[in-house]
């Protein structure tokens, strides 16, 4: 094993300076979301760095952001990268840790002299976190090709902006071609954001996998009335029948088992007010499964619970699916060069799927990819407490390093 490594004091430092754009008051966290003023911020931030790094910079017509480092040959790049945006209440390493990392392996590199036989690419994708837009990953998912660009420029935020409007305001509706050039191969770098390496006191994930996700937005309609006046049996209470159906989604995750999870995460009454029946409710249902078909029963035992407590309390129920994603199992070859370079580097690894969602998942669509995790601290994440030691991150990026530099050179 050649004696390359990252600087992670570098690595840390910047971390640290793209945390401070959209810092969270008092914590280590920060909040970009996708298109914001923030998000412009930090994806100028680091376009100054990959140029400083003298690499060509490539924007897209949905704001996907590629650096790339020329090798010996001019063929497709051994690419790696993941997001800078992040949700409203984020940690600095979700999405940002690979993207910097990335570029740390490129700065190694090419302070080594090394000149890769393939060129090596580093690059974040637009709105992965998919909170302002739904869904998900949707800017790796224009890359593939998995949606047109016309129809992702159209999608409107929860705050009602649309994807094109915001991405002309704030300077990135690029003009690199759609869908994008597909690369030698993907390797991600995230941290786990689960406990489950942290509990198994193992450093270094070889992932095999991410799940299948299910995103519904759900609203129902009743009827607004006094909260004082109106006797319980002539209530039409949409706000009723989003509690019922958030206790079943928890009913019946917990029936179906592991690794089945189900989150009611957003939701909004309206008029949400003391003293009124609510006119109608609208939440969120995320279910996810590694397996496709269980997921799927899952999703159909919802609707059918819906529509029978919606109905039972005389109100109308609308569901609008804001993401779908199957299961997706990385290529074995890339995860054994995880799990060798790991041993390689003295780290103890382990195989295990991701519980959430990868910009690397799309990218599987287009060529042989895989992901590194490392640990995160009581397995939290989406949370500004979210936390991975240096150590960890060092392992993590030379992992990554040695893992590119592998792919770049066969
Ligand atoms: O939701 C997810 O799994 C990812 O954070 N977008
Ligand atoms: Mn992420
Ligand atoms: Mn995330």
């Amino acid at each position: 094993m050649d004696a390359l490594a990252i600087n992670i004091d570098r690595l840390e430092q910047r971390l640290a300076d793209l945390a401070a754009i959209g810092a969270i008051e008092g914590t280590e966290g920060c909040a970009r979301l996708a298109l914001t003023d923030e998000d412009k911020q930090g994806r100028d931030l680091v376009i100054t760095q990959m140029r400083d790094l003298g690499l060509t910079v490539t924007i897209d017509g949905i704001g996907n952001v590629i650096a790339t480092m020329s090798g010996q040959t001019d063929g497709p790049p051994v690419m790696t990268g993941s997001h800078i945006d992040t949700v409203r209440t984020g940690g600095r390493y979700d999405g940002n840790l690979g993207v910097l990392a990335g570029l740390e392996v490129i700065e190694v590199v090419k302070s080594s002299g090394l000149v890769p036989k393939r060129p090596i690419a580093v690059g974040f994708f637009t709105d992965e976190e998919g909170a302002r837009f739904a869904p998900d990953m949707l800017g790796s998912l224009v890359y593939v090709g998995g949606m047109p660009l016309e129809e992702a420029l159209e999608i409107r935020a929860i705050d009602g902006a649309t994807v094109g409007e915001e991405l002309v305001r704030i300077g990135y509706r690029g003009s690199a071609p759609l869908p994008g050039p597909s690369p030698h191969a993907f390797v991600e770098l995230h941290i786990e954001q689960g406990p489950v390496l942290e509990a198994e006191g193992v450093t270094i994930g070889a992932v095999t996998g991410v799940q299948g996700i299910s995103w519904t937005e759900v609203t129902v309609t009743g009827q607004s009335n006094h909260a004082g006046t109106t006797p319980m049996h002539l209530r039409k209470d949409p706000g009723f029948v989003a509690a019922a159906c958030a206790q079943f989604v928890r009913e019946l995750v917990l029936k179906i088992g592991p690794p089945q999870v189900g989150t009611v995460g957003r939701v909004e009454f309206r008029p949400n007010l003391v003293n009124v029946v609510p006119a109608s409710a609208s939440f969120t249902v995320d279910l996810r499964n590694t397996d496709e078909a269980v997921l799927a029963e899952a999703e159909q035992q919802f609707r059918a619970f819906l529509e029978a407590a919606a109905s039972g309390e005389g109100c109308t129920a609308e569901t609008r699916e804001l993401a779908r994603f199957e299961p997706v199992e990385f290529d074995p070859d890339v995860v054994s060069l995880v799990e060798t370079m790991a041993k390689e580097l003295g780290h103890s690894v382990m195989r295990l799927p991701s519980g959430a969602g990868h910009d690397a998942q799309m990218m599987a669509r287009l060529c042989p990819t895989a992901m590194v995790f490392t640990q995160s601290r009581d397995g939290i994440s989406h949370n500004p407490l979210e936390y991975t030691s240096p150590a960890d991150l060092e392992a993590g990026a030379n992992v990554l390093l040695h893992t590119i530099l592998a792919l770049a050179n066969s």
